[in-house]
C-alpha cells in the first residue's frame, strides 16, 4: 500500500453514529459548506446504520401498529436494539446515545458544548409515531427536542445537532467567523450587519459603522444586542452571560 499516509489528519474528533431509515438526507451537512469542509478536513466522521438492515423478515419490516390502538405506526425494538448494538461494537469505550423526540429537552448551547467534547455519539432518528418505549427505557441516554413544533421524523433534528457540534470543532472555523464570537456564546443575540453599497434602496448604513472608531463601534454594537435580547428574548438577559456582557459594556 503506497498511500497509507494521508494528506488530511486521520483522527476525528467525533465520530457520529446516525440510526436512521433514511441516511441519504445526511448529504445536507456531509456535503455542503462548513460541516463538508470539516468532514473533508478529517475533524469529524460518520456512519450510517439503517434499521432496516436488522429487520426479521423478508420484507424488511422495522415498524408495527400500536398496541392498544390509535394512528399511525411504531418502530419496532429489536431492528432498533441490533442497530445500536452494531453502532457500540465498532467503539471500545461506551458510547452515549442521543434519541430525537418531540419529548426530548430543548436543544441549547450548554448541551452542544457539553456534547463536543464526547468521541461518539450515537444519533437515533424515529419515524413514524415513535419508538417502542422499552427501547428508549433501556438504550438511550438522552432526549432531545428542537422546539415546538412538528416534524416529520428525528433526521432533520440530528443534523442541526451535528452541525452546532461540529462548528465547535477546533480547526472547523476560519478566523473570520470564529466560534466564540458567536451568537448565544455570550448569551445575548447579535448585533445587525452591514456591507456594500454603503446606501442601499435609499437606506445608508448606520453612520458609527463608517467612523473608523473602533471603541466607539463596539460599543455600539453591544448596545445594539442588548436592545435586541430585551425585545425579543428578554429571557437570555436573566443568564449570567447578559449580566457579564452589560458590565463590560
Ligand atoms: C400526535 C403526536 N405527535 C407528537 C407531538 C406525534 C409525533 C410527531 C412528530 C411523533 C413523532 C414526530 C416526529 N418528530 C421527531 O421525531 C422529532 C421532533 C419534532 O417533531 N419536533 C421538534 N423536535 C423533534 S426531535 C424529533
Amino acid at each position: 500500500m503506497v498511500n497509507e499516509v494521508a494528506d488530511t489528519p486521520e483522527n476525528p474528533q467525533i465520530t457520529f453514529e446516525v440510526i436512521s431509515l433514511f441516511p441519504e438526507m445526511f448529504a445536507a451537512i456531509e456535503r455542503s459548506g462548513i460541516t463538508r469542509r470539516a468532514l473533508e478536513r478529517g475533524l469529524w466522521a460518520v456512519r450510517h446504520t439503517n434499521p432496516r438492515d436488522f429487520a426479521g423478515d423478508a420484507h424488511r419490516t422495522v415498524d408495527d401498529r400500536p398496541y392498544g390502538g390509535g394512528p399511525g405506526m411504531v418502530m419496532m425494538a429489536e431492528p432498533l436494539a441490533q442497530a445500536i448494538a452494531s453502532c457500540r461494537a465498532r467503539h471500545a469505550t461506551p458510547v452515549r446515545v442521543v434519541h430525537f423526540s418531540p419529548a426530548g429537552e430543548r436543544l441549547n448551547h450548554l448541551r452542544v458544548m457539553e456534547l463536543v467534547s464526547e468521541s461518539v455519539l450515537v444519533l437515533l432518528c424515529g419515524r413514524y409515531e415513535g419508538m417502542d418505549q422499552r427501547l428508549i427505557d433501556r438504550e438511550v441516554d438522552l432526549e432531545v427536542s428542537l422546539g415546538d413544533f412538528v416534524l416529520s421524523g428525528g433526521e432533520l433534528p440530528a443534523m442541526a445537532l451535528m452541525d452546532a457540534v461540529i462548528r465547535q470543532l477546533p480547526g472547523a472555523l476560519n478566523d473570520s467567523n470564529s466560534a466564540v464570537e458567536d451568537s448565544f456564546v455570550g448569551g445575548l443575540l447579535d448585533c445587525p450587519h452591514y456591507t456594500r453599497p454603503e446606501v442601499w434602496d435609499n437606506r445608508p448604513v448606520p453612520e458609527v459603522l463608517l467612523s473608523g472608531d473602533h471603541a466607539r463601534i463596539r460599543r455600539w454594537r453591544t448596545e445594539q444586542s442588548l436592545r435586541l435580547t430585551h425585545e425579543r428574548r428578554p429571557d437570555l438577559l436573566a443568564t449570567a452571560g447578559g449580566a457579564a456582557k452589560l458590565k463590560q459594556s
